[in-house]
């Protein structure tokens, strides 16, 4: 466990915390470690380079970053380590997360952060997990029963309401 990949789940505010604990247990589920933390970009941004730098030394290889309003803490953490980073616009404020996305997903050229949907964090679990996942083939093979049970889902909810008048 100490040496295996694991991920950094920041956010800037323990407000944050709740959405962003959808991320934790899409991690959970799949059994890839991960700390969690707040750090503010702007509020302290020493501790977020601290965490940041600390985190790439120790293992950690996907960094997930949520934020709300001015969203700049994953594209702090992202010229912080060349280790990819998902944003999660989160909603918050007048703009209800609109403000969050457009700031996530308009990183200038060079300093990329993927996003994932206003409050998409579980969708950023799983997408860390697949990044984990290229160097992990059991956690590939999870991840692929994970779709398949999806797929059965599917058919369960269709016979829930299939119908044919011909
Ligand atoms: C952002 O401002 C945080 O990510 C949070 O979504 C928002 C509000 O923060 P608090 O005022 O609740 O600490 O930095």
């Amino acid at each position: 466990m100490a040496n295996k990949p694991w991920v950094l789940i920041i956010m800037g505010s323990d407000s944050d915390a709740e959405t962003m604990s959808h991320a934790a247990a899409a991690l959970d589920e799949l059994g890839v470690p991960y700390e969690f933390a707040v750090a503010s970009a702007h509020r302290s941004p020493e501790r977020t380079r601290e965490l940041v730098t600390a985190a790439e030394a120790n293992g950690a290889v996907v960094f997930i970053a949520g934020a709300g309003m001015a969203a700049h803490l994953p594209g702090v953490v992202a010229s912080l380590t060349a280790r990819p980073v998902i944003g999660v616009p989160l909603a918050s404020g007048a703009l209800q997360g609109l403000d969050a996305l457009y700031a996530i997903v308009q990183m200038p050229p060079g300093i990329p952060v993927a996003s994932v949907a206003i409050g998409g964090a579980r969708n950023a679990g799983i997408l860390a997990a697949q990044i984990v996942a290229t160097a992990d083939a059991s956690l590939a093979a999870q991840l692929r029963e994970q779709r398949r049970s999806m797929a059965d889902a599917v058919t369960a909810k269709s016979k829930k309401v299939e119908k044919s008048t011909r």
